[in-house]
């Protein structure tokens, strides 16, 4: 049997194995299947870019739903194959993968299914013609599901050079035949963009009028990211573009970073959009996060308490495109759409390392808004944490202790249960004693709790007196808040009628509007209201809880001619448990005030202008209610 036949029935059994199981080369027969005939012939085109030699692709959808594919490149070699004794450009048509760029090391792009070039489309298409355009003539060659009607001829000639690839996807094969133009478009402009300076045309021409798309980036992967990124809101004016090429790869990102908490990163081999990311993306992350650090220490913004910072934190609002070709691409994973080749990695850190470090070097704004943004990414990741913990370590205590300074009910029924939070020990000491411990807990806080204005949620965290409180409350915080586990029906502050306990007061009304505000939503927030005189006269004690109050009182005792004393209460610890519990912890004695939202974001207004960072707000307010100060504390 000559050589001739015996690549004649290699060829044969080719095609037929194609057509056997199509899956096997292209995934599959749907809708996904049919388009992938198209990207196998596209990126051949793709391919002579590459190489240097094609600039402009066109692709065109002829009515009944025939592909038509052209390229400017250097036309598939027509001369007499020295191995098959036949023309190249019908073995590279029907041999399989004879598209030969898998032998030769240029960059064999491939539309997810890594090269198992034309002669797969050819086998799977009721018919298929080649045009190339070379040596001054026009070689043509048509095929019926694979198989040649004649042998490669000249039909014409022609000055310029290319490739152009008609072809009708086989019925008997595939279950539709229905091309989708949005399909179509949204992965040529995916090339268009991961190629810069290439022209890609598309044409649908199955109905009047045509739908056309001409899609061509000067800029490359930077248009890409301008328009995946052009609704956020950017945090450093320009993207960041870096390239190189070392040991065969040539790699190019560019990054930017906006309001928002996602991290995404869109990453490609040759073209091959990598889903499972892969080396040339660690490369990447290993190099971000090594010049963050390391220039973020060395520029000053980064102080030794700020630690090193994690990649996670660094890259939450980072958009990046990273995209490599090589020659060699080894694919892994579930879908293989993960790049294995270890070399990479190295290459790529390298390059993203010295030229992201020049970048932020040059533009020291940009670098002060990323570590601004990764060090509140990373105070919120901490403070969630925190809450976490707290949760975690409130159900972990749930079975024993609760906070120490907790003196807790006796009843587990939330409904009848109230927390009293009162401002230092003394107070503290007496409403222990004082309170009816079936339904009443007490719990003591020292000093001030921390200005939670400007310190935000994780600081608030670091804080015992704010911890002690939520683990008291049972609610958590934060992401973590659930009002179906608070423990107790209401929160009583309880702190003295001066100017302190005004203070401490405001705190909590800030601390709760900020971050546990749905407990004034449902009213559970409550203060005590304890009398500011004890008017005793003889045995007979009576209390004002008011200046008006005092006055009627006073007004009563001359009118009886009573003789009596008055003591103006400074703070609670002057009160012994008895008249507390009768003044103000009695349920039928006392008065309670319900905190209303608006009373709390009042509280959260004023706190603002008096203790937040803006001086004016605060002088004026200061002037405005300077009359009403009694006892300013100097
Ligand atoms: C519409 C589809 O398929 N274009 C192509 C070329 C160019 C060459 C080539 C293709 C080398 C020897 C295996 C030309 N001159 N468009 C396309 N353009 N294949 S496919 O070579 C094939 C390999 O056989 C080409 C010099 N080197 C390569």
């Amino acid at each position: 049997m000559s050589n001739y036949q015996a690549e004649n029935i290699t060829v044969l059994e080719g095609l037929e194995a194609v057509r056997k199981r199509p899956g096997m080369y292209i995934g599959t027969t749907s809708e996904r299947g049919l388009h992938h005939l198209v990207w196998e012939i596209v990126d051949n085109s793709i391919d002579e870019a590459l190489a240097g030699y094609c600039n402009k692709i066109i692709v065109n959808v002829l009515p009944n739903n025939i592909i038509e594919v052209i390229d400017n490149g250097r036309g598939i070699p027509t001369g007499t194959h020295p191995k098959y004794g036949k023309s190249a450009l019908e073995i590279v048509l029907t041999v399989l993968h004879a598209g030969g760029k898998f032998e030769n090391d240029n960059y064999k792009v491939s539309g997810g299914l890594h090269g198992v070039g034309v002669s797969v489309v050819n086998a799977l298409s009721e018919w298929l013609e080649v045009e190339v355009k070379r040596d001054g003539k026009i070689w043509f060659q048509r095929y019926d599901r694979g198989k040649p009607e004649e042998d490669v001829k000249i039909i014409g000639e022609a000055s310029e050079t290319g490739t152009k690839v008609t072809f009708k996807a086989d019925g008997e094969i595939f279950e539709t035949l229905v091309y989708s133009y949005e399909t179509l478009e949204t992965r040529l402009k995916e090339l268009a963009y991961l190629n810069k300076g290439l022209r890609i045309e598309l044409n649908d021409m199955r109905k009047e009028p045509v739908k056309s798309a001409e899609l061509e980036f000067q800029g490359g992967i930077i248009d890409y990211i301008k328009d995946v990124e052009k609704d956020s809101i950017k945090l450093i004016k320009e993207p960041i573009y870096m390239s190189g090429e070392s040991d065969g790869v040539i790699f190019e990102a560019v990054m930017l970073y906006n309001t928002n908490q996602r991290e995404t990163i869109y990453s490609f081999v040759n073209n091959i959009h990598t889903h499972e990311g892969g080396t040339h993306v660690s490369g990447y992350k290993v190099a971000l996060t090594r010049v963050i650090n390391d220039l973020g220490k060395a520029m000053g913004y980064l102080k030794d308490k700020d630690g090193k910072l994690q990649g996670s934190d660094i890259r939450e609002g980072l958009t990046a495109i990273v995209s490599v070709k090589i020659p060699q691409p080894q694919f892994e994973g579930q879908t293989k759409t993960k790049l294995g080749n270890s070399e990479v990695t190295g290459v790529v850190s390298s390059i993203v390392g010295n030229q992201l470090k020049m970048y932020l070097e040059d533009n020291p704004s940009d670098m002060k808004v990323i570590i601004d943004k990764v060090l509140s990414s990373k105070k919120a990741r901490e403070a969630a944490q925190k809450a976490r913990e707290l949760v975690l370590r409130k159900s972990a205590l749930e079975v024993g202790s609760l906070p120490g300074k907790l003196a807790d009910c006796s009843s587990k029924n939330p409904e009848e249960c109230e927390i009293y939070i009162v401002e230092g020990d003394s107070a503290g000491g007496s409403a222990k004693q004082g309170r009816d411990r079936r339904f009443q807990a007490i719990l003591p806080l020292r000093g001030k709790i921390l200005n939670v204005e400007k310190a935000g949620l994780h600081k608030a965290l670091e804080n015992s007196e704010i911890r002690s409180m939520i683990t008291a409350f049972g609610t958590g915080i934060g992401d973590n808040f659930d009002i179906s586990k608070l423990r107790y029906g209401k929160i009583v502050i309880m702190t003295d009628a001066d100017v302190d306990g005004a203070h401490i007061r405001t705190l909590l009304l800030t601390f709760f509007y900020r971050y546990l505000v749905d407990l004034l939503h449902d009213g559970h927030i409550y203060i005590a209201q304890p009398p500011l005189y004890k008017i005793s006269s003889g045995k007979s004690i009576q209390y004002a809880y008011t200046d008006k109050q005092l006055k009627e009182i006073q007004i009563k005792m001359d009118g009886e001619n009573k003789k009596y004393t008055l003591q103006r209460y400074k703070g609670l610890g002057e009160m012994n448990p008895e008249q507390l519990w009768e003044t103000t912890m009695d349920p039928d004695v006392r008065t309670f005030y319900q905190v209303k939202v608006d009373d709390a974001r009042e509280a959260d207004l004023i706190f603002d202008k008096l203790m937040g960072d803006k001086v004016e707000p605060r002088r004026e307010f200061i002037e405005a209610h300077a009359e009403f100060v009694k006892n300013l504390d100097i």
